[in-house]
């Protein structure tokens, strides 16, 4: 006996990754849907060795389903989540409309899976943003030994966590530097992506951080520990796929480097890569298709009593959105459906 799972978004890239993970994982499915826009209508997408067919969001009718993964737009969400969760549906939502929410809990299954238990309040559970997840996933081992008082990162993101059109972009810019008469404009980003760096992701705030920075603030004391200080630097870089995180981290106690590995080695989701030589560490090609949260670079910092630094990477459209949502459907299922 299985679930009827709704898969919301299925012709984009983190909806085909939740379709691949959920056949993956072997999640309990007795009957699936993939939803798209009209635009997307009857494209075919896979889900295992079958192909699906997606259908009209608009026209469907989440009666009777146990679980929706929604990975669209928060303004499509806000029209379609709602009333998916009214007939009864547990939505796990992977836009940020519902992340802020006090009513709503902001899950990483490896850090606060309990909080699934809140969702009653809407129906609605809200996965965290990619570059948030992998961190805290790394975070709450550490932050269990040694209480984390204050983390500086500088993220340096993938161009698939802006979207299709962000891949075919620096792809074609990329060919375009080689290939005279074949220059590609920026449209998707302000600027040049091939061979550049761009510190901005999402929109500027009065402060002067982007949203993607105050996220990261904000995410972390929400499903880690509200007392933690979050500064964040948020850049996009010339990679298809894989967030890396440059997190310095600021402790009340003393931690060792080499203690810290050991509890890394042994977390959830963690997977310690750390060899003091050319290749001992993590890039992010080594992590695309793969689960884990990737730690490298574990060393003291010296300039301050007690510091530690790491290089965090992960692949972002897996655990930083649709493992870490296939996971939050796999806590509801054992703590609150139990019908797998
Ligand atoms: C990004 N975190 O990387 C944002 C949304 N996925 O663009």
């Amino acid at each position: 006996m299985g679930y009827k799972v709704v898969v919301v978004g299925a012709t984009g890239n983190v909806g085909r990754e939740m379709l691949n993970i959920l056949a993956e994982r072997e999640f309990p499915v007795d009957e699936i849907a993939a939803l798209a826009s009209r635009k997307s209508l009857g494209t075919e997408v896979s889900f295992g060795d079958r192909t699906l067919k997606t259908q009209d969001l608009d026209q469907f009718d989440f009666t009777g389903w146990d679980i929706a993964l929604f990975a669209i737009g928060s303004d499509a969400t806000k029209q379609y989540a709602p009333k998916a969760a009214a007939s009864g549906c547990i939505v796990i939502d992977n836009s940020s409309l519902y992340r802020y929410d006090p009513e709503v809990p902001l899950v990483v299954p490896e850090v606060n899976a309990d909080a699934v238990m809140g969702y009653g309040r809407k129906n609605i559970i809200a996965n965290p943003n990619c570059s948030t997840a992998q961190m805290v996933v790394a975070l709450k081992p550490l932050h269990d030994r040694a209480k984390i008082k204050r983390v500086v990162v500088s993220t340096y993101q993938s161009v698939s966590g802006t979207g299709k059109e962000a891949i075919d972009e620096l792809w074609n810019q990329t060919k375009g530097v080689y290939v005279p008469g074949q220059e590609v404009e920026p449209s998707v980003y302000p600027r040049q992506i091939a061979f550049n760096v761009i510190p901005h992701i999402d929109s500027f705030m009065e402060d002067g951080q982007t949203r993607e920075e105050w996220k990261m603030t904000v995410e972390t004391k929400k499903i880690l520990d509200p007392s933690i200080k979050v500064t964040a630097t948020c850049v996009r870089v010339p990679v298809f796929v894989g967030h890396s995180e440059a997190v310095n981290v600021e402790f009340e106690d003393f931690l060792d480097e080499e203690e810290a590995r050991d509890i890394l080695r042994e977390a959830p989701g963690c997977l310690v890569v750390d060899k003091r030589e050319p290749g001992g560490y993590v890039t992010p090609i080594e992590c695309v298709g793969e689960y884990a949260t990737y730690i490298s670079r574990i060393r003291q910092d010296g300039t301050i009593e007690n510091g530690l630094n790491m290089w965090i990477v992960s692949d972002n459209l897996r655990k930083g959105a649709a493992l870490n949502a296939v996971q939050i459907a796999e806590v509801l299922g054992q703590r609150v459906l139990k019908k797998g």
